[in-house]
């Protein structure tokens, strides 16, 4: 059956506040499979070109500090599964905690958008941009046939 990967970090925030197991829970209990996992503090460099496209904002040089700065990593994944870059934006919420709808990971939580402790890819394209960005290297993603595929999409 179809599916397909995207990206999705706990950006240092949430590492910080030990929000790492509650993310990776929502994505592993809806049956989505986890091909690739790190725990990285990422070069300026690395977090410029993922944020690419808000270059021009306000807002940019902070976020990329905030990234950056090691006081905490970022726990970056790949999870694959059917519409997993459409669902995974569903399930982390609006760009505004404020804005989220109750159940999301926002929603639940945070309360501002520039501590908004978690990132997914906003579309096809983004996705196999992200994912060869912070998992270029050989060998980091890996390819497995979970035993509970047949339970969960056939
Ligand atoms: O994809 P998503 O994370 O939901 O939002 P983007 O519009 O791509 O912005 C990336 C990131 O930038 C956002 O998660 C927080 C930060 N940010 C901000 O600090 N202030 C804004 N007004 C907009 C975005
Ligand atoms: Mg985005």
């Amino acid at each position: 059956s179809f599916s397909e990967r995207t990206f999705i970090a706990v950006k240092p925030d949430g590492v910080q506040r030990g929000l790492v197991a509650k993310v990776i829970a929502r994505f592993e209990e809806r049956g989505y499979k986890l091909v690739g996992l790190k725990a990285i503090v990422p070069s300026k460099e690395l977090a410029e070109e993922h944020y690419g496209d808000l270059k021009s904002k306000p807002f940019f040089g902070g976020l990329v500090d905030y990234m950056t700065n090691g006081k905490a990593p970022v726990v970056a994944m790949v999870w694959e599964g059917k519409d997993v870059i459409r669902q995974g934006r569903v399930m982390i919420g609006a760009t505004n905690p404020l804005d989220a709808a109750p159940g999301t990971i926002r929603n639940s939580y945070c309360q501002v958008i520039g501590r908004n402790i978690v990132h997914g890819s906003d579309s096809f394209e983004s996705a196999e941009k992200e994912i060869s960005l912070w998992f270029g290297k050989a060998g980091e993603l890996i390819d497995w046939t979970s035993a509970n595929e047949q339970w969960i999409l056939s």
